[in-house]
């Protein structure tokens, strides 16, 4: 879709962008479901890169002090409890660069990948770069979508993360899609950026060949320690907009309303169910922050009717349309 597109969604009258966004939800997301998404950082803390918002950079004194990879037993042990609570996707996170084939800690996580995937979850990770090598292994493996994030804007980007740039991760991404696995991409809410680089995020994604199989939308949890701890709270009605113009743009994707729920009432919440989001990260951490309580999201769910969506870990990528170009558009 394009900017201005983008542009005249985005700053309709509230009602009548709320009503847009529902209407799209409910043509293409009919049952009255929530996919329930289980997060675990697999390998903590020490990251060589300098993203301002995060606190597993080793470059920031956030707390969080760097650790091994998981040894496997305990990842499957995690897994299997998530899969007991009712989450149908689990994303495992590592604190890594990228990861590069032949080296021990990617045949480890192959191999980690190999017995998650058994497990009849849908399997997502998130490990930084990657090269196609790298990509057609994990699909190998039994990965079932791969998250980069794209974070914010390619204009913006430069000011949040300096040691790898904004095509780094097209390429990424790229090399995902190439591999036949699924794409989750969204980005973070609040990274001093403006509505007009949030618009430009999305018309990168919505142009994504094929779009994205999910979105996270994340609000920044400012991270002691970071460049960006002292950062304001993203505003309720702001991210309302956000979720109901990436639900129109992205029509067939899971919008997930990600990190910072904690800092949202159940009422917020709701208005973002309303509005398009239909996944969320389930279980009381995220990575290193936290997440609402299981029992706190339960109910939520119970009081808005409603229910968690079924697994689909044989679930194909969603196929490229051939009358347009793989690549974005960076200009506009
Ligand atoms: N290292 C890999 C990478 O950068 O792609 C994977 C892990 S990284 C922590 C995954 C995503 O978490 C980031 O792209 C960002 O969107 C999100 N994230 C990290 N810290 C956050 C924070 N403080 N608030 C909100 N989202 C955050
Ligand atoms: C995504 O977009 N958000 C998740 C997941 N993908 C990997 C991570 C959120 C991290 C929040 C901060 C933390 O836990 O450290
Ligand atoms: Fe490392 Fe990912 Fe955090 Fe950036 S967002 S510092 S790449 S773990």
């Amino acid at each position: 879709m394009t900017y201005s597109e983008l542009h005249r969604i985005y700053h309709q009258p509230f009602f009548e962008l709320l009503k847009q966004g529902r209407q799209v939800h409910e043509e293409n997301w009919p049952a009255q479901e929530v996919q329930l998404c289980t997060l675990l950082s697999i390998k903590t803390g020490g990251c060589s890169e300098d993203c301002s918002y995060c606190a597993q950079s080793a470059r920031y004194d956030s707390g969080v002090k760097a650790e091994k990879l998981m040894a496997k037993c305990d990842i499957l042990e995690r897994a299997e409890a998530a899969r007991a609570n009712g989450s149908t996707r689990f994303c495992m996170g590592a604190a890594w660069r990228g990861v590069r084939a032949g080296t021990d800690r990617f045949n480890q996580v192959l191999d980690i990948v190999r017995d998650v995937s058994k497990l009849g979850m849908e399997v997502c990770v998130t490990l930084g770069e990657l090269g196609a090598t790298e990509a057609a292994q994990l699909k190998e493996a039994g990965v079932t979508a791969y998250n980069h994030n794209l974070d914010t804007s390619p204009e913006h980007y430069p000011n949040i993360v300096t040691s790898h740039t904004f095509q780094d991760r097209l390429r990424t991404i790229r090399h995902a899609q190439d591999a036949g696995m699924s794409v989750c991409s969204g980005g973070i809410l609040g990274l001093g950026e403006t509505i007009a680089d949030r618009l430009r995020m999305l018309e990168i994604l919505s142009e994504f060949n094929p779009q994205p199989e999910s979105v996270p939308i994340n609000s920044l949890m400012p991270m002691p320690g970071t460049p960006l701890a002292e950062q304001a709270q993203v505003q309720v009605f702001d991210l309302v907009r956000m979720i109901a113009t990436t639900r129109i743009a992205i029509p067939r994707a899971k919008v997930r309303l990600s990190a910072g729920r904690t800092l949202l009432s159940r009422e917020a919440q709701a208005l973002c169910f309303f509005a398009g989001a239909n996944s969320i990260f389930y279980g009381d951490k995220l990575l290193t922050a936290a997440n609402p309580a299981v029992q706190e999201d339960q109910a939520l769910l119970r009081e808005l009717g409603l229910t968690t969506q079924e697994p689909n870990p044989a679930m194909s990528a969603p196929s490229a349309n051939t009358e347009r170009p793989l690549e974005p558009a960076l200009t506009h």
